[in-house]
């Protein structure tokens, strides 16, 4: 059965930040720290999907969906991400899986995504390597309670935004600008791949997936140069977490100045290339590079920018081609090592207010889902193996550090009061998943 879903994001929806004993994650301090997030917002109430499940949950099933993708809040359940267990927070989980299987929708559960609990953060976060280990625990323990009917279970969600974004830049939690030196939190999130990955197996966990973050990488010109700065951008972007998991082995990261990946001891590798059950891979757009300019430039490349494309409220270009050529491209360089793909996440912001009839129009969304639907189409027809696609997202939500000034949701949520609407994309994918042929 192709699955065809909606995916959110615990810290995203959730909202209930200091409920039931659910600890404080890096996003509570971060969205609490002035000039962090645009406007000061923060998730502590975001669509309060905690206390609104129910209804999220018909939201799905009269969409007609098949799955859906969500995340575990890794404090709610273990406030301190190690040690005493949060009954409560577990408890909400079990519910919200029973919901959605009465309803006939399959669950897809991530473990991480980017709400690391505090706690594990004052001890170095991801910079520590015991952080891999404290991850295959807490998978240990959502499994032992979910995987009887969860049957699939996502470890990490895009470890490539986490560590440029989170360790490198510092625009997301934990808010550190270490640039090169952030590299250790690649291979310490990896490895709490392979460690968790193998917890959820032994807690009877049917499917093992990882959700990274891929681009096409356009080089600017064929000049050598803009040749060269493309490598090594799709290296960073692209290889740096993916080779690891299906090959064995990291990228040449030599355009950086690098012998080898810092961090990695020996057995990791075996551990971090344990088989998987699919790929997760999530779009969202190209990018165009080209060579640096100066003499001695931070990194070998610079973003050239994507014009003549239309652009999302983002400003990220819309290329649904872009999906065709993304997966086609996976499986020309990884072959047989790729495993079946499934799309944990596409989907586009929009300035969506209502409009004096009640209802929002959001044309835009609905010519970019059939683009992408019809790229995901050319993809699966040139030989790729893709057995899911889901929308980013179902609700409007905490778009990190946007706030709540991206809505990318299907179903437009009026903050604070969490009163949710259909969008006019909401009705046109309900169409779309009613027609046979697809
Ligand atoms: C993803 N980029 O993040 C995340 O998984 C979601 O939580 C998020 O809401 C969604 O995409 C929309 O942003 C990304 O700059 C963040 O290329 C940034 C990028 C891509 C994905």
């Amino acid at each position: 059965m192709f699955l065809w879903g909606t995916a959110t994001a615990a810290y995203q929806i959730e909202g209930a930040a200091a409920e039931d004993g659910r600890g404080r994650s890096i996003w509570d301090t971060f969205s609490h720290e002035p000039g962090k997030v645009r406007d000061g917002h923060t998730g502590d109430i975001a669509c309060d999907h905690y206390h609104r499940w129910p209804e999220d949950v018909r939201l799905m099933a009269d969409l007609g969906v098949n799955s859906y993708r969500f995340s575990i809040s890794w404090s709610r359940v273990l406030p301190a991400g190690r040690g005493a267990v949060n009954p409560a927070g577990l408890d909400f989980y079990d519910r919200l899986v029973d919901g959605l299987c009465a309803a006939g929708i399959v669950p897809a559960a991530t473990l991480f995504h980017w709400d690391l609990p505090q706690a594990l953060e004052d001890e170095g976060g991801w910079l520590n390597r015991d952080t891999a280990r404290h991850l295959a625990d807490y998978a240990a323990l959502a499994a032992e309670r979910l995987a009887d009917r969860v049957p699939m279970w996502i470890t990490l969600n895009e470890p490539f935004i986490h560590m440029v974004f989170g360790y490198a830049l510092g625009t997301h939690a934990p808010g550190r600008t270490l640039f090169l030196d952030a590299l250790p939190a690649a291979h310490h999130q990896l490895l709490g791949h392979g460690l968790a990955t193998q917890a959820l197996r032994a807690a009877g966990a049917r499917q093992v997936l990882i959700t990274n973050n891929h681009s096409p990488v356009w080089p600017d010109s064929g000049a050598p140069a803009d040749l060269a700065a493309a490598e090594a951008y799709d290296t960073l972007h692209n290889r740096l977490f993916t080779d690891p998991l299906l090959l064995g082995a990291y990228p040449d990261l030599s355009a950086f100045g690098l012998e080898a990946a810092p961090a990695v001891r020996d057995g990791d590798l075996e551990i971090i290339a344990q088989p998987l059950d699919g790929l997760g891979v999530n779009y969202y757009n190209p990018t165009r590079v080209r060579a640096p300019a100066g003499d001695a430039p931070p990194l070998p490349f610079e973003d050239a920018g994507i014009t003549g494309h239309p652009t999302t409220a983002f400003g990220w270009p819309v290329v649904p081609d872009g999906l065709r050529e993304l997966l086609t491209g996976m499986k020309d360089r990884y072959g047989d090592a790729l495993p079946p793909v499934y799309v944990t996440e596409n989907g586009c912001s929009q300035p969506d207010e209502p409009g004096p009839d009640g209802v929002v129009h959001d044309q835009a969304r609905i010519d970019f889902l059939a683009g992408h639907l019809d790229a995901l189409r050319a993809a699966r027809d040139a030989g790729v193996d893709v057995r899911g696609y889901y929308v980013w997202s179902l609700l409007d939500n905490f778009e990190w550090a946007e706030g709540y000034h991206q809505r990318f949701g299907l179903v437009h949520v009026d903050f604070p009061t969490g009163h949710r609407t259909p969008k006019a994309s909401y009705h046109w994918l309900k169409e779309f998943l009613r027609t046979p042929e697809r």
